[in-house]
């Protein structure tokens, strides 16, 4: 078991209720071992990316401090996208439950299972707007600053939901 470590996972659903999806991963996060939820955005709705053709998603961000390594997380995680019914129909294809480990620490994970920081949070606006919520002055190894990148990423049709 490591030292605690502070960690952001990345929820989004588009199929089935999506809001309580998230809702329900949030408390489900919560309940994680060795794990406290320290913080949560609020839920957003945005536009697919990838295929066109599916549901709006609904996003958030999580803040954790863990004491779980980073596979054992995602062993977490990965159990609870089951526990939701996940079923990959097709590639970037709609989902009930995505919880995406994004920043654990300051470290940097390349293997074949795990890659974080997660390669594309740098690029999306469901990932860092909800992210600036919560953690404004957070760092990504490898990647400019917050700020920098949201400088960058257009809000599009990002809104913020009042539930
Ligand atoms: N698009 C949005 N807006 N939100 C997501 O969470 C999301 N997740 C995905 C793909 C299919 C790439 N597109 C998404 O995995």
């Amino acid at each position: 078991m490591t030292e605690s470590v502070l960690c952001y996972i990345g929820l989004g659903s588009n199929l089935d209720q999506p809001v309580q999806h998230v809702q329900c991963a949030l408390e489900e996060l919560a309940l994680l071992p060795n794990t406290v939820l320290l913080q949560h955005s609020s839920l957003y709705s945005s536009t697919p990316v990838g295929p066109q053709d599916q549901p709006d998603f609904i996003n958030a961000v999580a803040a954790l401090s863990t004491r779980l390594s980073p596979d054992a997380l995602l062993d977490e995680l990965q159990a609870l996208e089951q526990a939701h019914q996940r079923v990959r129909e097709r590639h970037w294809g709609p989902r009930t439950l995505d919880l995406d480990l994004l920043l654990y620490g300051n470290e940097v994970i390349d293997t074949d299972r795990l890659k974080v920081p997660h390669p594309y949070m740098t690029e999306r606006n469901f990932v860092l707007y909800p992210l600036a919520e919560i953690a404004p002055m957070c760092e990504i190894p490898g990647a400019d600053t917050l700020t920098t990148l949201l400088s960058g990423c257009t809000l599009g049709s990002l809104t913020k939901l009042q539930v």
